[in-house]
């Protein structure tokens, strides 16, 4: 009996020092466990005197009983303990700010060429496209430029073989619709040309939006309307605009047009090169030769066509004087537009 009395004090003071569930289930398996204490009393039930035998077997049995009650609730004290634990430990600080995260935009180039598309759709014109390789007569030939002429030049276009060229302008892709179409034609053609040019000013790669319009009686003040339109939309109605005698093969007569300059409002300035207008423009009335080789009736029809860079367009509208920005995808340059 006094034997069980101690078994008990020694578990009562042991279990109370208990602090681990590894503890705790060392303790059970010296106690409860096959080879454990109590095990090893109950084998010692044969040396007890037969009178004493059932209150023993009965001390014994109540023992084991109060040992397996407390280490079950020792048990669930630590598990509690350890779950308090980790809710401290992984607690989430929710009043830490969040990361910031970058939303991509779109590229300058493409955000003023969004812009010069707007404004043509809302006047009637289709948007067209065409293959960036080209052949070399919808890129010369048909646009009346002969092969002697300098823009056929080795130092200017990139040839893919003797009759193949990257585009050099978008022109191709509106020879290419007349090919197909009958007139009334209002169309813009947008997208990629190349010239082999690299400097501080030229990049090989470079976009373009050209635009042509075709009727029975097209004339150059409907050219000078409409663009004039055109550039008091993207620039602001206060915008001068002026008109310059020039030359292209593909029109005649040809104009090359200026707006006032709007970095120092027309009294000079280096940006201008002091003459206070800046070129943006060129254009004219579709050349005879062009009309005929597309298969249209030169006397039937007239029309204008206009063609502008959208890179130089863009450092216009925003002030920008190193080209090479566009292209260097500097996030600090992309993320002010
Ligand atoms: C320009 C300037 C003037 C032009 C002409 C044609 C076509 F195909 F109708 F003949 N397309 N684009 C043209 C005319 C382009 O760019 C500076």
């Amino acid at each position: 009996m006094d034997e069980l009395l101690a078994l008990r004090e020694s578990f009562r003071s042991e279990v109370s020092a208990v602090n681990s569930l590894a503890d705790l289930q060392n303790l059970k398996n010296r106690y409860s466990g096959k080879k454990g204490l109590l095990t090893s009393r109950l084998k010692s039930l044969s040396s007890v005197p037969a009178d004493q035998k059932p209150k023993f077997g009965k001390d014994l049995n109540e023992l084991k009983e109060y040992i397996e009650g407390e280490i079950k609730g020792r048990e669930s004290a630590l598990r509690e303990d350890d779950y308090r634990q980790r809710l401290l430990a992984e607690k989430i600080d929710i009043t830490l700010p969040g990361r910031p995260a970058f939303f991509g935009r779109t590229h300058p180039i493409n955000q003023v060429l969004s812009e010069i598309k707007a404004i043509f759709v809302s006047m009637g014109f289709g948007l067209e496209e065409g293959p960036e390789i080209e052949l070399d007569y919808y890129n010369f030939e048909a646009l009346n430029i002969p092969k002697d002429h300098p823009a056929r030049d080795m130092q200017d276009t990139f040839y893919v073989s003797d009759d193949v060229v990257l585009r050099t302008h978008t022109s191709p892709v509106q020879v290419r619709v007349m090919e197909k179409r009958r007139p009334p034609l209002r169309i813009i053609v947008p997208g990629k040309v190349y010239r082999c040019d690299s400097d501080v000013t030229h990049t090989p790669m470079f976009h373009q939006v050209e635009g042509l319009m075709v009727d029975t009686d097209i004339s150059f003040a409907d050219l000078k309307g409409l663009l004039e339109l055109f550039i008091h939309n993207l620039f602001g109605s206060n915008t001068p605009v002026r008109f310059r005698p020039s030359y292209f093969p593909f029109t005649e007569p040809s104009a090359e047009v200026d707006i006032g300059c709007i970095f120092c409002s027309g009294s000079g300035c280096r940006i201008c090169k002091t003459t206070g207008w800046l070129e943006i423009l060129g254009s004219g009335m579709v050349n005879p030769r062009v009309f005929e080789m597309a298969g249209y009736g030169p006397d039937e029809y007239s029309g204008f066509a206009f063609g502008m860079g959208v890179e130089r367009i863009t450092m216009l509208k925003y002030g920008i004087d190193d080209l090479r920005l566009f292209f260097e995808n500097d996030l600090r340059f992309l993320r002010q537009f």
